[in-house]
């Protein structure tokens, strides 16, 4: 049987009573590596660089075989970038690869640059005309309930590549969750993490193209945008991302 668990922390009370978000993190395991599992999110949670939580949530909840859906890992590769402004320039000119408007991929990415705090979900735009379209206001949509079939095997894929650290592990795996959404057409995101200032665009059509700088050291602000289709069933997208249960497998290695 497997089980979610799931940590969401704040600075000045819980998230629902206006407290700044910290961190969160999330893993769907085996009961065996629950108590682990635990143990790291909270730890995780008291000692973030975002700042001290004093409102730390953990959930944990058995997940049955049958709700659960498989999608393929995205394939991987990185964009030679050494400064943000190549970096943005980069992801823009991805994001116009992956089927995005310019206008919108330019949206997008100013709505990343003005947030004036992080948000715990990602904001949806239309890839074609760049409007927001999610009506979440600060929250967001939250890609969740995600996670690899065989975390043993997919740490050793990482690792083979050079690739470690929670940053990356995790938005590979919620970038191949995002990237099976009907309607999606490509992700942008940088993180949160005021001293980890990776970012990438994925899509389905080419995979994860990972951007080594996408803003300067320091800074605490990052986040998500979903680019989708005209005419994508909203609800449905968000039933999907938030709630559907989606296990990531490579073709060869990871699988069980
Ligand atoms: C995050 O930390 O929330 C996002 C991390 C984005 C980049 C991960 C990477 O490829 O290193």
């Amino acid at each position: 049987m497997l089980y979610s668990v799931k940590m969401r922390s704040a600075q000045g009370g819980a998230h629902e009573e206006g407290g700044r978000h910290i961190s969160g993190a999330e893993r769907i395991l085996p009961e065996e590596q629950l108590d682990y599992a635990v143990l790291t999110m909270l730890h995780r949670a008291r000692e973030h660089e975002r700042g001290r939580a004093d409102f730390i949530s953990l959930k944990v909840e058995e997940i049955k075989p049958q709700e659960i859906v498989y999608k393929p890992l995205l394939s991987f590769s990185t964009c030679p970038v050494k400064t943000a402004q190549e970096g943005h320039r980069a992801a823009v000119a991805e994001l116009e690869r992956a089927g995005v408007k310019p206008k919108a991929a330019l949206k997008g990415l100013e709505m990343l640059e003005n947030l004036h705090d992080s948000m715990r979900g990602a904001i949806v735009v239309d890839c074609e005309s760049g409007m927001r379209i999610d009506g979440m206001g600060e929250r967001g949509v939250r890609a969740s309930k995600m996670d690899c079939v065989n975390s043993r095997g997919y740490d050793e894929y990482m690792q083979a590549r050079g690739l470690t650290g929670d940053h990356v592990r995790e938005a590979l795996v919620l970038a191949s969750k995002v990237a099976g959404a009907e309607g999606m057409v490509a992700e942008l995101c940088w993180s949160d993490d005021p001293y980890y200032v990776t970012g990438y665009v994925a899509s389905p059509l080419y995979g994860y193209r990972r951007i080594p700088v996408m803003k300067e050291r320091g800074s605490g602000i990052g986040g998500r945008v979903f680019f989708v289709r005209p005419g994508t069933d909203m609800q449905k997208l968000i039933n999907y991302l938030e709630e559907q249960v989606v296990m990531i497998q490579t073709g060869e290695v990871l699988t069980c």
